[in-house]
């Protein structure tokens, strides 16, 4: 069996409940993080969500991915089973940003009935309910099945989050400054509206076991996914075009898929007989 984190309590918890929080960064950490953003990007407050995932700045995202990986590698590499960073970026709420992401799954990355991926969604000042703060479905990665695109990452009903709260399963995530939550990438989640006069900053990475192949999904018009794989990691930093990527010539055609998740409801759902977490088939 393939733990995913090293403490052998951290993988129960993630296991049963697709998230974990721990320590990640000191405040001198933090500072350099937030220096890095400030002094590369414009002290004006702008609107709404951004993230420099999308940045055209290749030169910019490149920076990033090398502080991160200096700052985050020895941690991840204690607390994490052999994990790779497959990108890096800021996640940015602007100040009385009302916007709030809904219930959501992450993009595929890699096969999930083989390995789990992982995102890391790390404070770079406390966060709550009223700065942008990010709540999960606990335990929703088990229900969760089936391929996904950059923008076609609903495997769950529009009406989920209200059934979610009902039956108490949704979490409201309070980090201090420094603290990550590490998902499992299958895990719904969303985040809150930054009411607060502050810009909200957060570091975002985005992991693969050390020797999983990395893909990229996209949908066709019937509703099936074309399956690519990554042929160079470098596509994140320069080759990412959102649903426009499949012209990257580091993506390379691998299968035709069928997706089922389109049609699950969380009426459907049998909580008796959640999936089997991937990196836990032997
Ligand atoms: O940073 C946030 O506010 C949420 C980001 C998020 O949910 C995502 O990038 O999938």
């Amino acid at each position: 069996m393939r733990q995913i984190f090293r403490d052998r309590q951290l993988n129960h918890d993630f296991d049963r409940d697709g998230y974990a929080i721990v320590p990640m960064l000191d405040e001198t950490d933090v500072e350099q993080l937030r220096d890095l953003y400030n002094s590369n990007t414009n002290r004006e407050f702008g609107e709404g969500f951004h993230t420099s995932f999308l940045s055209k700045d290749v030169d910019f995202k490149k920076l990033v991915y090398q502080k991160f990986a200096e700052l985050f590698n020895n941690k991840l590499n204690e607390c994490l089973n052999d994990y790779r960073v497959l990108f890096t970026h800021y996640l940015i709420k602007e100040p009385n940003t009302h916007f709030h992401f809904d219930l959501h799954v992450d993009a595929t990355t890699v096969d999930e009935s083989r390995h789990t991926a992982v995102t890391i969604w790390c404070a770079l000042e406390d966060i709550n309910e009223h700065n942008g703060g990010i709540f999960v479905w606990k335990s929703g990665h088990k229900f969760i099945n089936g391929y996904r695109t950059v923008s076609v990452h609903n495997p769950v009903a529009e009406n989920i989050r209200d059934l979610v709260k009902e039956r108490g399963n949704e979490s409201s995530i309070v980090l201090k400054k420094g603290e990550a939550i590490i998902m499992d990438q299958k895990l719904p989640h969303g985040s809150m509206p930054n009411v607060t006069g502050n810009r909200r900053i957060a570091a975002g990475l985005h992991l693969v076991p050390k020797d999983a192949e990395c893909i990229m999904c996209f949908e066709d018009k019937d509703h099936n996914m074309s399956v690519y794989k990554i042929i160079d990691d470098d596509f994140y930093l320069n080759g990412f075009a959102g649903e426009d990527s499949k012209e990257s010539s580091k993506l390379e055609f691998k299968s035709f898929e069928m997706n089922n998740w389109s049609i699950t409801s969380f009426e459907d759902i049998n909580e008796s007989n959640p999936n089997v977490h991937a990196e836990n088939i032997s």
